[in-house]
């Protein structure tokens, strides 16, 4: 009950499985006891608020265990689904963020495969069926921060990258590794528009791809992700600005060096390879100090001070030990 007051969402303490059931099970509880309780208003404002958080049961159900990974599950109370939903940068869809969520339908999620390739000792190509299986999916609620200056919190389903690669074996020579995102004119709109260099591109370091936060993401709010949020399966780098969390990846490569990346290609001033969330490296049209919360807005909302790699400091300061992080911003 206080994680209810405390988060404003509901996470199974009994069973530490999510999946839809639970979520169902949580809400159908919420109901009896506001009904024992006379319907006293604070439990009918949780109630409001767990409703809110709920999946809308649409999507396929995807079961997770809570994770461990220190730092994996922030206290932030999460954002709505319909935010996290309604709200998006995908701009194969569109540049606008209600387009995504009107129009990525047309994305097809299945089959879907994902090829290794590069400095690896096993390339190979998964299929989505295996990668869904290959680690135990956790549940992660991680802050979100776009680079525009707002951000989310998402109850996100997934494994740590590294359980994919220590199967594939990188070699000595694997320094960086980079994220291809599908790129196909049949059912992506947005490509026809020339606002970035088509694929979706983006990069990670070696140790910032194997740190335990980075996650193979799969679903949100226990089900499986809707495809405006970059389904069947994306990227989260929870310290970095969102766009370093590429969607609908279809491919891994394993390079000796630091790949080039869409948004750096398109505005290397604006958007370095680093990205790392930090609050005192001004992008040059917009300062980085502090963030919106969607779904806080209104007149009278406070921004909140954005945090050192967006609170995850403790977990991979030590990644940036020596950087000068004004330079490689
Ligand atoms: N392929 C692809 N991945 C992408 C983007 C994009 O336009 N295309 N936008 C990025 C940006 S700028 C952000 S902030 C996050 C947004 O993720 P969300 O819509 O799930 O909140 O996705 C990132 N990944
Ligand atoms: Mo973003």
């Amino acid at each position: 009950m206080h994680h209810l007051r405390d988060r404003g969402y509901a996470h199974p303490l009994a069973s530490d499985i999510t999946s839809r059931e639970v979520y169902e099970g949580r809400r159908t509880w919420l109901k009896a006891a506001a009904l024992s309780a006379g319907a006293g208003a604070s439990l009918w404002a949780q109630q409001q608020a767990y409703a809110q958080t709920a999946a809308p049961g649409k999507l396929a159900a995807l079961a997770a265990t809570r994770s461990s990974v220190p730092g994996a599950m922030t206290l932030d109370k999460p954002s709505s689904y319909a935010d996290a939903s309604t709200y998006n940068n995908y701009y194969e869809f569109g540049t606008d963020k209600a387009e995504p969520a009107k129009r990525a339908f047309s994305l097809k999620t299945r089959p879907w495969t994902l090829a290794i390739e590069g400095e690896v000792k096993k390339p190979r190509v998964f299929g989505l069926e295996d990668l869904l299986t290959l680690s135990a999916q956790e549940e992660r609620i991680y802050r979100l921060r776009c680079v525009e200056g707002w951000s989310m919190v998402v109850p996100w389903i997934g494994y740590s990258l590294s359980e994919l690669i220590k199967r594939v074996e990188p070699t000595g020579k694997a320094k960086f590794i980079q994220f291809i995102s599908l790129a196909d004119k049949q059912q992506m709109p947005g490509l026809s528009s020339s606002v970035l260099d088509w694929p979706y591109a983006e990069g990670l370091r070696m140790d910032e791809a194997m740190h335990p936060l980075t996650l193979l993401t799969f679903g949100m709010y226990g089900e499986v992700l809707p495809n405006q949020n970059g389904a069947p399966l994306r990227i989260i780098v929870p310290w970095k600005y969102g766009f370093k969390s590429g969607k609908s990846i279809v491919k891994i490569r394993f390079l000796p060096e630091q790949p080039a990346t869409s948004w750096s290609k398109a505005a290397p001033r604006e958007y370095g390879f680093y990205a790392n969330v930090n609050p005192s490296v001004a992008h040059p049209r917009w300062s980085q100090a502090s963030e919106r919360r969607i779904g806080e807005d209104g007149l009278f909302q406070r921004k909140r001070p954005t945090q050192m790699f967006n609170g995850y400091e403790a977990q991979v300061g030590s990644l940036y030990a020596g950087m000068d992080l004004s330079r490689y911003y």
